[in-house]
């Protein structure tokens, strides 16, 4: 069995953590070993120094990277969500990791700002918080994901069989 890294990337509110929970928790029900790196829970504990410049998020980014390097260089199955807004830094992680794939967790900014679950977009708009991505700051588009799911029109369950398909037909899980 190959370990590969599935980063699932998106605005905030886009579903990532939710989705990237569910697939992990797929992953582990099949017996395979796996982590789950949050982008919450990474900067909370492993990038507290850093904010939301494109540099500072670079750093993030390819922290990130490198762990799940690590990570499947030993086995284990590496399950990211974190926005990674930038293509450049996303595309040099795929070139790190062997096994690289890409979900982009695609939902208009319209959609995630009137959910606006935590309050955030509504702080951001306000100026409260800087460098927001879709907001203040740019979130590119990935140009080559190997999943899309469309979680504004996909309920959790068909985004996520999507995701699983594709997994099972890579010969991934
Ligand atoms: C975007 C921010 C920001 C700014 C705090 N921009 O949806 P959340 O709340 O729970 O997850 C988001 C998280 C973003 O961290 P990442 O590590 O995923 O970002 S990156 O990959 O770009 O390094 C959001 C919250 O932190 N948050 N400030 N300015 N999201």
């Amino acid at each position: 069995m190959k370990a590969f890294t599935i980063w699932f990337t998106g605005l905030s509110g886009s579903g990532k953590t939710t989705l990237s929970r569910r697939v992990y928790l797929e992953i582990r029900r099949r017996g395979l070993k796996a982590e789950l790196l949050d982008g919450d829970i990474i900067r909370t504990n492993f990038s507290q120094e850093l904010g939301f410049t494109k540099r500072e998020r670079d750093i993030n980014v390819r922290r990130i990277g490198f762990l799940s390097w690590l990570l499947n260089k030993h086995g284990i199955i590496s399950v990211v969500a974190a926005i990674a807004p930038y293509e450049d830094t996303r595309q040099q992680n795929r070139l790190l990791i062997p096994n690289y794939i890409e979900v982009f967790c695609s939902c208009p900014l319209e959609v995630v700002e009137a959910r606006d679950v935590k309050g955030l977009y509504a702080r951001a708009r306000a100026g409260e918080i800087p460098h927001f991505t879709g907001i203040s700051d740019p979130y590119e588009p990935p140009r080559t994901p190997e999943v899309v799911v469309h979680t504004d029109q996909e309920s959790v369950e068909e985004s996520l069989s999507k995701i699983l398909s594709y997994l099972e037909k890579r010969d991934l899980i």
